[in-house]
């Protein structure tokens, strides 16, 4: 973590641009512990090493991808959906939206349907972003989807979806109103919903 860390202050430092740091060093890196863990080169432990080395890089990274946003321009909500404790894609997403200059509420991770319910009824949301990565939590992402469209009738509040495992159909399967492949796409989309375009 601390390597991570140190490592990323000297990219900063030599300019790199924050963003490229993220998608074209950070996240092909966590794909690779995926592909090793997929055929038993690595195991849990070396994932949580993995894990632990990105939170680290982004805590550095995070607040000059933030820079880039000032004044709010939406009031976003953001969790990863019960059962499900991978929080690396959701808090990347997270810094995006504040980065584009969202207000971004984190619930964390395993966050059932009713907290999801609790926080749009709390103060007036824009937007909530669900993240899952397991097939296994796929459903629990329906039936938060579900549970927020029944406390929200009017439809004020939309609800945008992402993780490995989600595609665009399986969005239109449980009536999210829009799916993001990765965080830059899910800013896209945030943008294009406040804007009226969803
Ligand atoms: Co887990 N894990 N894991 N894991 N883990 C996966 C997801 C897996 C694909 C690995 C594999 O088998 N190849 C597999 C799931 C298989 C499946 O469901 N079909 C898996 C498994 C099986 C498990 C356990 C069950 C393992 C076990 O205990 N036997 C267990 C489950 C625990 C649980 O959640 N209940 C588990 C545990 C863990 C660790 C704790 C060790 C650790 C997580 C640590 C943490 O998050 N703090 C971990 C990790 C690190 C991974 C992999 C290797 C990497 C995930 C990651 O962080 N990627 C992962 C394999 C992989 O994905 N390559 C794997 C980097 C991150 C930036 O990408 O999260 O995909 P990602 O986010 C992307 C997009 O998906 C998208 O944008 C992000 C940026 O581009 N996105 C959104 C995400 N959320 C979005 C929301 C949006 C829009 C876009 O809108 C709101």
């Amino acid at each position: 973590m601390d390597l991570a860390r140190t490592l990323t202050e000297q990219a900063l430092a030599e300019d790199v641009d924050p963003l490229a740091l993220v998608d074209e060093q950070m996240v092909p890196a966590m794909d690779e512990m995926g592909r090793r863990f997929d055929c038993s080169e690595a195991f849990v432990p070396e994932l949580l090493l993995a894990a632990r080395a990105m939170k680290g890089a982004m805590e550095v990274v995070g607040p000059p991808l933030a820079e880039a946003g000032r004044e709010p321009v939406g009031r976003a909500v953001v969790g990863t959906v019960q059962g499900d404790l991978h929080d690396i894609g959701k808090n990347l997403v997270g810094s995006m939206l504040e980065g584009a200059g969202f207000e971004v509420r984190d619930l964390g991770v395993n966050v059932p349907p009713e907290q999801f319910v609790a926080a749009v009824k709390k103060e007036p949301v824009h937007i909530v972003g669900l993240s899952a990565l397991l097939t296994t939590t796929m459903m629990a992402m329906k039936a938060t989807v579900q549970a927020i469209r029944e406390a929200d009738p009017g439809g004020e509040v939309k609800v945008m979806v992402g993780g490995a495992p989600i595609t665009q159909k399986f969005a239109d399967q449980i009536g999210a109103d829009g799916y993001g492949v990765n965080a830059v796409e899910a800013v896209a989309l945030a943008r294009e919903v406040l804007a009226g375009g969803r």
